[in-house]
């Protein structure tokens, strides 16, 4: 599964954002939306569900909500990091362990200016969120960078063997910063490097930093959109941050489970559909303020973007019987998978178990019905018979 790791300063809402992703929702699927502990969680990443394609289902195939699917994805409320964690400032340890399990980090900043460099509160709109952006990178940057530095000598030893390869090494050394050996390899390719032995502080920052964009690619949360100054919040979407409100989002998706409202996580607006005090309805109301503006509370478009546009994700659907889009027993659409961009159907087999991989003899088009080339690169929503010998 995909783990999204939420980071930041302290107080900026990754607890807050933790708990609205990974609530239980009987609703959803039937998803285990669990809490696996207090800091790791699952939580789903929305698509539409290709079930209305089927004739006869009217739309609804019990794995969605009224044709939007949501796929599972696993979440990681990371201790709050403060400037100099990699110097052991903090809980700089604990922060770098959970990170290393990252494939895509949200950097959940206080886009309201309501705190300082180190989360203390100050007065909204008293600190510039646009300081707080960089210095996450930089602390990985500088891990990496550590890491490496720790190794030097044993690599420029081993360099001097004659089976030495160079990106093997270095992936074994980066294993432990959840780097593989992919990332290892693009990451030399760009960047122009002199033999190991002639390295110094500034090349191993240069591939650290090349080593940080490929294994944890980051996108920033504007948090607190509900209180934030509307040039804060600019400033930071310009730079391609997706603003968001946790604290609405949580207040949403608790009113819609006791059925004060009808609200699914990414809908752009909800309705209030239950009796209400004139307390809930001035708080309801205080929501709709915020996700009117900008489409919805954008917690559920923050977990979206990192995993379709940061990590270029698609999502396939494989089926044990491609006309009915069933598995054995019938259920229509049982399962879906995050594949990379460019994944092809021999990939999916062993997405859906290393078996299935192992035995694949080729794969059926769900749409065309026709026998796909084995390097057909798989498509949003394709729907797959992986045949095995
Ligand atoms: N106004 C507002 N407050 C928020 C939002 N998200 C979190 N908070 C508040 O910010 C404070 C810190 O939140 P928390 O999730 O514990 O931050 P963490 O330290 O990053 O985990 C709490 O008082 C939250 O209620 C939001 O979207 N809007
Ligand atoms: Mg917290």
């Amino acid at each position: 599964m995909i783990t999204v790791g939420l980071a930041g300063k302290p107080n900026a809402g990754k607890s807050t954002f933790f708990r609205a992703v990974t609530r239980a929702e009987a609703e959803v699927g039937n998803y285990p939306f669990t809490t696996i502990d207090a800091n790791r969680g699952v939580a789903a990443v929305r698509t539409d569900c290709p079930c209305d394609e089927v004739d006869g289902l009217d739309g609804y195939c019990g794995n969605c909500r009224e044709g939007r699917r949501y796929v599972p994805v696993e979440v990681i409320d990371v201790a709050g990091l403060v400037p100099d964690a990699h110097e052991g400032r903090g809980l700089g340890n604990r922060f770098l362990d959970e990170l290393r399990q990252a494939d895509v980090i949200l950097h959940v900043v206080d886009a309201s200016g309501g705190t300082d460099e180190e989360g203390e509160p100050v007065e909204v709109g008293a600190h510039d969120p646009q300081e707080d952006v960089e210095f996450l990178e930089h602390e990985m940057e500088m891990w990496i960078a550590g890491v490496l530095r720790d190794n030097l000598n044993g690599l420029v030893r081993r360099s001097k063997t004659p089976e030495f390869e160079l990106d093997e090494a270095l992936a074994e050394i980066l294993t432990g910063v959840g780097a593989s050996e992919t990332d290892v390899q693009h990451a030399l390719r760009r960047v122009e490097l002199p033999p190991v032995g002639d390295w110094g502080d500034e090349e191993i920052e240069v591939l650290a930093r090349e080593v940080r964009g490929l294994s944890k690619p980051t996108l920033v949360v504007a948090n607190k959109l509900d209180v934030a100054p509307d040039g804060f919040v600019d400033a930071l979407v310009e730079d391609g941050a997706v603003p968001a409100s946790a604290e609405s989002e949580l207040a949403l998706r608790r009113a819609d489970e006791s059925g004060v409202v009808d609200y699914a996580p990414g809908d752009g607006s909800f309705k209030v559909t239950g009796d209400i005090s004139d307390e809930q309805g001035a708080g309801l109301e205080s929501i709709r303020n915020t996700v009117d503006g900008y489409g919805g509370t954008g917690v559920q478009k923050a977990l979206d973007t990192a995993v379709y546009g940061t990590l270029n994700r698609i999502t396939v659907y494989p089926v044990g019987n491609e006309n009915g889009w069933t598995d054995g027993s019938g259920n229509v659409l049982p399962d879906a998978f995050l594949l990379r961009d460019g994944a092809t159907p021999r990939d999916l087999a062993y997405a859906i178990h290393s078996d299935i991989g192992d035995a694949y003899h080729h794969a059926v088009d769900g749409r065309t019905k026709q026998r796909m080339s084995d390097e057909t690169e798989l498509e949003e929503g394709d729907v797959v018979k992986v045949v095995t010998a």
